[in-house]
């Protein structure tokens, strides 16, 4: 009787043991396994939340060099006196801009011309041009103009021949370039007072 007793007992013990984690439920194949997907799932999540977040970064960096790269640049200069002597172009006034990307670009020029030459006959010209980077290459026409007097000069730093020359450029490459207003001399003796050219980044 003894024995049947104690293995009543334990047989009890083991029911309870085994009951236990059931009733609990807070263990078990299937509730580890919920827990560790929850676990993969956050770690996932925070993963792509990281990588969302340096893309934003790369987003916002890229927008800003877009945004310099789109915006209006441009750039002006005068110079006072500039005295062409022979055929060859003279740059009397020039500006740089460097494009960050490819664009056209407006120039526009001026320039007063004086006749000076000390002997008869005392009136002088020449030609007036605009290049790109040392060249008319870069824009799509003719901008070449003849200030000067044929016969008779009526001409001071203060009464000058005045001229403008104006072109859009071709397509540039992205980069530096330069925009000038050239001029060479024909007969007689002239200068070019008040020089003045700005150009203007309009489009890619
Ligand atoms: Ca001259
Ligand atoms: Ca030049
Ligand atoms: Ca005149």
């Amino acid at each position: 009787m003894k024995n049947r007793y104690v293995v009543l007992i334990g047989s009890m013990a083991l029911a309870a043991a085994v009951a236990v984690p059931a009733l609990g439920q807070s263990s078990g194949p299937t509730a580890t396994s919920a827990a560790s997907a929850k676990k993969i799932a956050n770690q996932a999540k925070k993963t792509a939340n990281k990588a969302q977040s340096t893309a934003n970064a790369a987003q916002s960096t890229a927008n800003a060099a877009q945004s310099t790269a789109n915006a209006i640049t441009g750039s002006s200069a005068y110079n006072g006196d500039c005295d062409p002597n022979s055929a060859t172009f003279l740059d009397c006034v020039g500006v740089t801009l460097t494009l960050g990307q490819p664009g056209r670009v407006l120039v526009n020029a001026s320039g007063g011309q004086v006749s000076i030459s000390a002997a008869a006959p005392t009136a002088a010209d020449g030609d007036c041009r605009l290049e790109v980077d040392d060249s008319t290459a870069g824009i799509p026409h003719s901008t070449t103009n003849q200030p000067g007097e044929a016969t008779t000069d009526n001409t001071t730093p203060t009464a000058e021949n005045g001229f403008a020359n104006t072109a859009v450029t071709s397509v540039l490459p992205a980069g530096a370039h330069t925009f000038e207003l050239s001029c060479n001399e024909g007969v007689g003796d002239q200068v070019i007072e008040d020089s003045m050219i700005s150009a203007v980044r309009i489009s890619g």
